[in-house]
């Protein structure tokens, strides 16, 4: 499933599900002025910010599905310290303090679950789908 990086209206999120990998090649294809209405919502949630909120010790969204080459920012809205943590060991932000962010580019596709390092039962996943596989070139 694909997971909007704002909380999806039960509208849009209906869309996503309807249009599956149709869906997916809606959000390569952001450029084309030709869209269905609902490749619109797609495209709307493709257009903002890939932006992980750290807030009440939990990661919002906790699953964020992007295309390779998506630079994902993580935010800290918490008063205590977070620190990004990638299971596989290929990205950790030092500690960051109220309003620090964290940038990470995703190149390769893959699953990348992470974790807090100073608060480990707070979990996170990062899908990256294969852009290149994907587009219609
Ligand atoms: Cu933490």
């Amino acid at each position: 499933m694909l997971t909007t990086i704002n909380p999806p209206t039960p509208r849009r999120r209906r869309s996503v599900l309807l249009l599956g990998a149709v869906g997916v090649t809606a959000l390569l294809a952001a450029a084309l002025p030709e869209l269905t209405a609902a490749g619109e919502a797609v495209v709307q949630a493709a257009a903002s910010p890939a932006t992980i909120d750290i807030d009440n010790f939990a990661f919002a969204p906790a699953t964020l599905t992007v295309t390779a080459g998506t630079s994902v920012t993580w935010k800290n809205e918490d008063d205590s310290p977070h620190r990004i943590g990638d299971k596989n060991g290929t990205f950790t932000s030092a500690a960051l303090d109220t309003d620090d962010t964290f940038s990470h580019t995703f190149s390769a596709p893959g699953e990348y679950p992470y974790i807090c390092t100073i608060h480990p039962y707070m979990v996170g996943k990062i899908v990256v789908k294969p852009a290149g596989k994907l587009s219609s070139n």
